[in-house]
């Protein structure tokens, strides 16, 4: 087995004990994880979450995708550690984490640059209907090239809004920046750090949806950031303007999007995630010529799924044996 993390690292996390830990683990969670983890654990399935109490249960593997709640982790006593296959850790109630002396681990760093490519792709395909030209191109009706068809929106020299511009948001930028655009920026407090001193503008939220041609949204979920783009969002955007969301569904209201999509209130959408997840399968806004959707591809190539399981493992390995974890939340 090749590892791409330090081996002392590696070895330090190997487990000393001969009954092996006992670890909840997500059914879904990848192959290239669970080889990781061969002879190092005992698995159990997820369904023990919602199971009784049990004092044997000493980790909890899991993915943005089921809710790791404070009565889940109340109920494992000897539950040490929670490691979480993805950054966004809005799933897991990480303050009662905290109180009980359980570590959470997350994966940040290893995904930065893939899911801000991931956001590029969308802003580019939505403005250049890639998806649309894709399915013409393969039906009987494509006969002969018509120069008036299927006329997209310009990228380059355009003006970006970025909506939470921590990690992921600041490659967005640098990604940009390349295509001589104007960024405009709005996030909680003020940029810090800008080590590739790119041209960035802090504005309003309300500024930066009245002057952007392309708003990406990718801060975290939180109280404060649900429903942060609804009806009078949209509203204040420009009808040319494109709307794309790599963070989490819930950050854009579906009900408000669908409208402003349909009337045509903007130009388009690129959706990497959305609010259900997926969505149900005859909801209006699968309809829509004009929104590009993915199904939460943000991190999803082998390279980094393959560094996000190391990661997870690690961080694993280390809570169990009490250590501080590599990338530590609570
Ligand atoms: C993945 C993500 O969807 O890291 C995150 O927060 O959203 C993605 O990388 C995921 O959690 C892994 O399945």
């Amino acid at each position: 087995m090749k590892y791409l993390y330090p081996r002392p690292l590696i070895l330090k996390v190997e487990p000393l004990s001969p009954s092996l830990p006992r670890v909840i683990s997500d059914d879904k969670l990848s192959d290239n994880l669970y080889e990781l983890l061969e002879g190092k654990i005992e698995r159990l399935p997820w369904a023990t979450i919602d199971g009784p109490a049990d004092d044997s249960v000493d980790g909890i593997l899991t993915f943005g995708h089921h809710a790791v709640t404070a009565a889940h982790m109340a109920n494992f006593p000897q539950l040490k550690v929670v490691s979480n296959y993805g950054v966004g850790v809005d799933h897991i109630e990480v303050a009662a984490a905290t109180e009980l002396g359980i570590s959470v681990g997350n994966t940040p760093d290893v995904l930065t640059s893939t899911t801000a490519d991931m956001a590029l792709t969308l802003m580019l395909a939505a403005a250049r209907r890639v998806c649309e030209g894709d399915q013409y191109a393969r039906c009987s009706e494509f006969k002969v090239f018509d120069p008036a068809y299927m006329l997209g929106t310009e990228v380059h020299h355009q003006t970006v809004g970025i909506i939470g511009l921590g990690r992921i948001g600041y490659q967005i930028a640098r990604r940009c920046a390349a295509f001589d655009m104007e960024i405009l920026y709005h996030k909680r407090t003020q940029l810090a750090d800008n080590p590739d001193q790119l041209n960035l503008t802090y504005t309003s939220l309300e500024e930066l949806l009245n002057r952007s041609d392309f708003v990406i949204v990718i801060c975290p979920l939180t109280d404060e950031t649900t429903g942060l783009i609804g009806t009078q969002q949209l509203a204040a955007m420009k009808n040319s303007a494109v709307l794309v969301n790599v963070a989490r569904g819930p950050v854009v209201s579906t009900e408000a999007l669908t409208v402003a999509l349909r009337e045509k209130q903007i130009y388009a959408a690129g959706l990497d995630v959305t609010d259900p997840e997926p969505l149900p399968r005859d909801h209006e806004l699968l309809t829509l010529d004009n929104v590009t959707i993915t199904p939460h591809l943000g991190s999803a190539t082998m390279q980094t799924r393959r560094k996000m399981a190391e990661l997870t493992v690690v961080n694993l390995m280390l809570g169990l044996a009490r250590e501080p974890l590599v990338h530590s939340v609570s």
